[in-house]
């Protein structure tokens, strides 16, 4: 009796001490933390839209000029056939998220009825006076399921007020609120730095505008040289540096000077903000439309969407309206073709049939939360993470039953958690069991696109050589591009170049990590 007690205490506690192990190591590993800075919600949703439809209409496109006078006469403006459906209608079947009408250019001429000044639609003859085109939009938007973005120049040509500090800061804010409170939801406002030589000087107050904007439109992304959500990319021809931070310093370039071009398409590894860059380029030479101008080809569309989409920043396409206000048959064709390249291109994932493994998973490898299955899925929120204790090399590996053909590498960083990727490589199997290099990149962000001479392996291995922290991959996708020339559209691929020698060593890492996969 005596001694049977300690047998069950013994008994129970080994019971107790089996489920409670059982219980802890059913735990899962809880995502890692994110390296600082990270995306605002809203700069997330601006930047998962990719491509929106720049809409620039005005007195200039009555007129065949860029840059309005601030002195034409309203009665000029008169686009008969006007039907912002077709606008949306157009940006949508061809693949944009969003539309960015310019509500008022430089000239200062209001698309909306202003009660700060004559000057706008409702001194035109069109729908003799009583129209609004940013409503117009508003409810096309609305009605397409398109996010609304607005351009409100902040140099104006025609207010007798501009020069005058203090008064234009007014009126700029006055008309800011109209166009961000009777309108509905603004994702988006593009506040442009361009100003002519010699004009009238005047300070704007950015940060009294910026805090207006997001206490009227939470949800908007600003775009300006510096920020505070998106900068420009420092040129008007759609393209980004092939290295592409979201990070950045707005405090070393100034709105509207002339600033260091290359930091504005490169970024700033050691930025302390978290400010991407967009891409604003138009399908046309101008910006409005010309009858003497036709717009660019499929082809180079579809090379500036590798140099922009693929270098992590989204596309902001100007597509100009006509004088009838419509936008033309011709520049319709040029995006149809362009949605149909990249949908022949990008909508067939070679990865798919990939079996997939890592050097390395986070948390319990049974566990599907951190797989490098989840490299496949789209969206930003599953993705593939590395041990913790890895430090380098950390390598996803693809084996295909089959031979694949291919010519693009795609790849997407989780951006919620910060960007990490600096330099990667991509390298395949050859027919005689030798690896070899396919192509280098540097970094990833929340998309990269690298477009290369055509290759063929049933085994790849994508490498990431250096990382601010150990990095997380969210998409990986390869394709066959089979319409475009690679050596002109990717400056930063080396083909085939590097011959790895350790091959041995280089198996037997795949080998383990094939061990690790599930
Ligand atoms: C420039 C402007 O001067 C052009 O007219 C155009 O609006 C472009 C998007 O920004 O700075």
């Amino acid at each position: 009796m005596i001694k049977k007690k300690p047998i069950t205490e013994f008994l129970k506690t080994i019971i107790i001490l089996l489920l409670f192990q059982l219980s802890t190591s059913s735990h899962r590993k809880p995502p890692p933390l994110p390296i600082l800075p990270i995306p605002k919600s809203r700069q997330i949703s601006w930047q998962i839209a990719e491509m929106a439809l720049f809409l620039h209409f005005g007195t200039n496109t009555f007129t065949d000029s860029e840059w309005g006078t601030g002195h034409v006469d309203p009665s000029i403006f008169n686009p008969k056939l006007l039907n912002a459906t077709q606008w949306v209608t157009v940006a949508k079947d061809f693949g944009f998220k969003r539309v960015v009408l310019t509500a008022k250019h430089h000239d200062g001429f209001c698309l909306w009825p202003s009660k700060y000044t004559d000057y706008s639609v409702k001194s035109s003859p069109w729908r003799n006076g009583v129209g609004d085109i940013v409503a117009d939009l508003a409810e096309a938007a609305r009605n397409g399921g398109l996010e609304l973005g607005l351009y409100l120049s902040p140099w104006d040509r025609h207010e007798h007020c501009y020069g005058e500090t203090l008064e234009y800061n007014e009126y700029y804010m006055g008309q800011m609120t109209e166009l961000l409170t009777r309108y509905g939801e603004i994702k988006y406002v593009f506040l442009d730095g361009a100003k002519g030589d010699g004009e009238k000087d005047m300070e704007y107050f950015f940060d009294d505008w910026f805090s207006l904007i997001h206490q009227l439109q939470p949800g908007a992304s600003i775009f300006s040289d510096v920020g505070p959500d998106t900068r420009w990319v420092g040129n008007e021809n759609g393209v980004a540096g092939s290295t592409c931070w979201s990070l950045f310093n707005g405090s070393e370039v100034k709105i509207g000077g002339y600033s260091d071009a290359r930091y504005s398409a490169e970024g700033d590894a050691f930025g302390q903000d978290w400010v991407p860059a967009e891409c604003d380029v138009s399908i046309r030479s101008g910006w409005f439309w010309h009858a003497s101008e036709k717009p660019k080809s499929a082809m180079t569309l579809l090379d500036l969407y590798y140099k922009s989409v693929g270098r992590n920043c989204p596309l902001l396409l100007n597509v100009p309206p006509n004088s009838s206000g419509l936008i033309s048959d011709e520049d319709i064709h040029v995006l149809k073709e362009f949605s149909e390249l990249r949908n022949s291109i990008f909508s067939h994932n070679l990865a798919k049939s990939a079996l997939l493994s890592a050097s390395s998973i986070r948390g319990d490898p049974n566990d599907s939360q951190f797989s490098p299955k989840n490299v496949i899925e789209e969206g930003l929120y599953t993705y593939w993470a590395p041990d913790q204790g890895q430090q380098s090399d950390w390598t996803l590996y693809l084996e295909f039953q089959q031979v694949i053909t291919f010519n693009v590498l795609g790849l997407q960083e989780p951006i919620q958690m910060g960007q990490r990727i600096i330099e990667f490589h991509l390298d395949m199997l050859d027919e005689n069991g030798k690896w070899q290099h396919v192509v280098n990149g540097t970094t990833v962000g929340y998309r990269r696109l690298l477009l290369f001479p055509t290759v063929k392996s049933h085994l790849l291995r994508l490498v990431i050589d250096k990382s601010k922290v150990f990095p997380l991959i969210s998409h990986l996708g390869i394709y066959m591009d089979s319409y475009t020339v690679p050596r002109h559209v990717s400056d930063d691929t080396h083909t085939k170049s590097k011959f790895i020698n350790n091959l041995f060593f280089r198996r037997t890492a795949y080998n383990q990590s094939q061990s690790a996969s599930i």
